[in-house]
């Protein structure tokens, strides 16, 4: 035990660690500096790795004779805990306990950011080995500031990089509240606005960041950037597990710059997963550093490589594992920064003697400024072959460095890449990268635009439907004008039976508009549709009601006016009716298209997640046709057409009994327009209901125009087709009006017809009954004569008793017929006090009189007669 000491403090001796060890040689002049560590605390306890790196290479320097001669270097040190109250507290102290310090060493940006900006103040600088924060590049504020650990935004460049080389346009951000992770951030921010990369959100905390994650998580964030301290780090990731913020659909960013086992320090640091749970959250996350360790093994100005570096360093951690020890991938850093302010102390000497001035490093007070002023541009101009690379500061006392990536698969990091800020180079071995899923993940949920179409078997069958229906209303047509002049077909109005089937075919061809949706057309195509549909919806209804409107409303007027000359309706205002409709469509919806033009509107349903995809999900969404204050405009539409319908079920309902032959479709115009009628009114408010169902809506407004068309067409058209089949041609096709006959008089023809025709039954049924009583004349007349055969009777008066039960009496009488012609003859039957007399007109026969009577006769029976 007593000889390993000995060896030690021999050792001790002979590396120049305590004064005077060189024994025998002239006193050294003891310098001092000052030494800031995080040791403990929370944030980053780097100074557990980076201290004795300091004092190793203190060691060094003052073992070397070459580096500052007749000097000796030693340094007072103290703990931060990465704490800015306690690191100024230990900045005070170092400076107002003697002896003065030349330089203050500091690590950890938040306690170096309060120790920069005032160290000037005592002509002091400061060198950092372990803070990245981009804020302290300003050197503005931080006036005497160097650092051998490099900026963080050398990170961001990297990282940039990463997002574009995977197509990553949108990020998301959490970090930790520091000005170090703030100042970070606002850098990566910078270059991913330059990037044209999306920040999509951006969340920060203090200590607990559970809020933080959640809204992350809230906020679909997939590729997520981390800055945080280390402790900070395991809160974080055990809230991503929870939260289960990893897997294939995530990708995390974070520093590198923790121990690799740091995820395993879950019970120290009171978190609540297990590290398995944590090695799961961090399966693939990728961390970049800059590279603190030199990539070769060239000797560094020490003479130091860096494994010698690393085997030595390992010594002084007392073989505690690296991996497990905060600031160990610094460590370099913290050594080269002591030889950093070595070499520019040793300069400062040379700059000195070479002014003149006289006077030694160990003069240094804080209000000297000779020293001070020498000193920082030696710092500044200092270039070295470190163990961390090049060492060598820029103006803002940064240090420009290689970026290191690293990916973590089962708990372990690997390298993965370099990239280069200098040169803007980078290399990745693209074959050692892994993803938790088949591909890298996707920077957001994609978002699949599923545009709900009419189907196509729908599609087809409606429309096909409709052609047929189109053939069969063109079939009306030419049947209604190749029979224009058959009298059945010309008193039923054809002209505007053929306006009404045009109106069919016109509504039926908006069928083939309504299925058009964007599986056929663009976006200008549809709006355009949307403008077109309801034009020839609206004409088409019109012309198809307009024209059976004025049908009947013509029937009404022929019958319920009492004046002949009001009835008479002629057909020009037939025609201007319909016109008179046609002009206020035209009017509303000229108004409509400029005032509130129709347009593409898209309505967005809920978003559903197809099975086994994570990365996707499906917005179902529906094109409709839509456009400001459309109800308004619907209600203006609706209103004008409903009182249409309305009044045409008035007239159809006042003419239901008129049977008017000739304008032999009236009943059928009727039920057209009911029938008409009671599918709108069906039809709007189903279609408003089912609106959000394309195939729905389409199949029932196609199939509401369907019937309507149809059922009109066959009301109007069956039954003259009917007709003209029964009806011979011969009778059918006499032509009613010579060439050149005018409307009016054709009307007119019409109803001398009608009543000739009348007259003419009349006629019929009068002869038929003179038939009848002709032969009761005859058969009484030869009853007559047999009896005046069997009774005498003086000539002209006859008397004739009757033997049978009915009648005693029977009295004849009969005038000559010279004495009555030219007057109607008459014959009368006495039946009791009851006398019955017939005149049948247009017949010259002499009145015979029969009189009967219950009572038997005087005489016993008498017939008179005066033929
Ligand atoms: N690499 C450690 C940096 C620590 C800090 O910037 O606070």
């Amino acid at each position: 035990m007593v000889s390993l000491s000995m060896v030690l403090i021999w050792l001790a001796f002979v590396r120049g660690l305590l004064p005077g060890a060189s024994a025998g040689k002239p006193e050294k002049t003891q310098l001092y500096i000052g030494g800031i560590f995080p040791m403990t605390g929370g944030g980053w306890s780097g100074g557990q790795a980076c201290l004795p790196a300091a004092l190793m290479a203190l060691q060094d320097v003052n073992y070397r004779e070459d580096i500052l001669p007749g000097y000796h270097l030693n340094m007072i040190h103290n703990d931060s805990e990465c704490n800015p109250g306690i690191g100024t507290n230990v900045m005070y102290r170092l400076i107002y306990h003697p002896p003065p310090k030349l330089m203050l060493l500091t690590g950890c940006s938040s306690v170096s950011t309060h120790i920069a900006e005032a160290a000037y103040m005592w002509n002091l600088m400061v060198l950092a080995y372990g803070s990245s924060s981009p804020a302290l590049s300003d050197r503005k504020r931080f006036r005497t500031f160097f650092r051998t650990h490099p900026s963080a935004v050398l990170h961001n460049q990297a990282r940039i990089r990463m997002f574009q080389y995977y197509q990553w346009s949108k990020i998301s951000i959490i970090q930790e509240t520091q000005e170090v992770f703030t100042s970070t951030i606002e850098d990566l921010e910078k270059r991913a606005k330059e990037a044209n990369i999306t920040i999509a959100t951006r969340q920060s905390f203090l200590s607990d960041p559970t809020n933080a994650v959640r809204s992350l998580k809230r906020q679909d964030a997939r590729i997520i950037v981390g800055v945080f301290y280390e402790d900070m780090a395991l809160k974080v990731f055990c809230q991503v597990y929870k939260e289960k913020m990893y897997g294939n659909r995530h990708v995390w960013f974070i520093i590198g710059w923790y121990p690799d086992n740091w995820y395993q320090k879950v019970e120290e640091n009171d978190v609540n997963c297990t590290v398995d749970q944590m090695r799961e959250a961090l399966q693939g996350h990728f961390t970049t550093e800059m590279t603190m360790r030199s990539l070769d093994d060239t000797p560094s100005f020490s003479g130091l490589n860096v494994s010698q570096f690393d085997e030595e360093l390992l010594i002084k951690l007392n073989n505690s594992d690296p991996n497990d020890t905060p600031g160990y991938p610094e460590a370099p850093l913290a050594y080269d920064a002591v030889w950093a302010l070595a070499l520019a102390l040793n300069q400062t000497i040379t700059r000195l003697t070479e002014k003149g001035v006289n006077v030694g490093l160990d003069k240094f007070t804080y209000d000297n400024s000779t020293i001070f002023r020498e000193f920082y541009r030696a710092m500044d101009s200092t270039s070295f072959q470190g163990v961390s690379g090049p060492v060598q500061f820029l103006s803002t006392g940064d240090r420009l460095t290689l970026t290191q990536i690293e990916q973590m698969w089962d708990g372990r990091y690997y390298k993965i890449g370099y990239y280069d800020n200098k040169n803007n180079n980078w290399t990745l071995n693209h074959s050692i990268v892994r993803w938790n899923g088949p591909h890298p993940p996707y920077d957001r949920t994609l978002v699949v635009e599923d545009l709900r179409l009419v189907s196509m078997e729908l599609y087809v069958g409606m429309c096909s439907s409709a052609l047929v229906a189109m053939l069969a209303a063109f079939g009306c047509l030419v049947f209604n004008v190749l029979n224009r002049n058959v009298r059945y077909i010309t008193m039923s109005q054809p002209g505007l039976n053929n306006i009404a089937v045009l109106g069919c075919i016109t509504c039926l061809s908006c069928i083939f508009l309504f299925g058009l949706d964007n599986s056929s057309l663009s976006e200008d195509q549809f709006t355009a549709i949307c403008q077109a549909r309801t034009w020839v919806l609206v004409v088409g209804f019109t012309l198809a009601v307009g024209s059976m409107f004025s049908k009947i409303w013509r029937v009404h007027r022929l019958t319920t006016r009492a004046r002949e000359e009001d009835k008479v309706v002629e057909a020009w205002k037939l025609y201007a009716l319909l016109g008179l409709f046609l002009a206020v469509d035209v009017i509303i919806m000229t108004v409509w298209q400029l005032t509130n033009p129709m347009t593409r509107y898209l309505e967005e349903f809920p978003q559903e997640v197809p099975e086994g995809s994570d990365d996707i999900v499906i917005q179902p969404k529906l094109e409709h046709c839509t456009c400001d204050n459309f109800t308004i405009w619907l209600g203006v539409l609706y209103g004008y057409k409903g009182l249409l319908l309305l009044f045409g079920v008035f007239l159809a309902y006042e003419t239901r009994d008129v049977n008017i032959k000739d304008i032999n479709d009236t009943r059928y115009v009727g039920m057209s327009i009911y029938n008409i009628v009671v599918l709108c009114l069906i039809t709007a408010p189903v279609t408003i209901l089912i609106s959000s169902q394309q195939d729905a809506t389409f199949a029932f407004t196609s199939l509401a125009i369907l019937f309507c068309t149809v059922i009109t067409l066959g009301l109007i058209f069956i039954p003259k087709i009917m007709n003209y089949k029964q009806k011979s041609i011969e009778e059918t096709s006499q032509p009613l009006q010579a060439p050149g006959v005018t409307q009016e008089e054709e009307e007119k023809q019409k109803r001398l017809q009608e009543e000739n025709d009348t007259m003419k039954k009349q006629i019929t049924q009068k002869e038929e009954r003179i038939r009848e009583l002709q032969k009761s004349l005859k058969e009484l007349l030869k009853e007559g004569q047999k009896m005046t055969n069997t009774f005498l009777a003086p000539p002209g008066v006859g008397r004739l008793q009757a033997t049978g039960n009915n009648f005693t009496r029977l009295s004849a009488s009969s005038m000559a017929s010279s004495r009555y012609r030219g007057k109607a003859p008459s014959i009368s039957f006495d039946v009791g006090n009851e006398t019955i007399e017939r005149v049948p007109d247009h017949v010259m026969l002499p009145t015979v009189k029969v009189t009967l009577s219950d009572e038997p006769a005087e005489d016993g029976g008498q017939f008179e007669s005066f033929l």
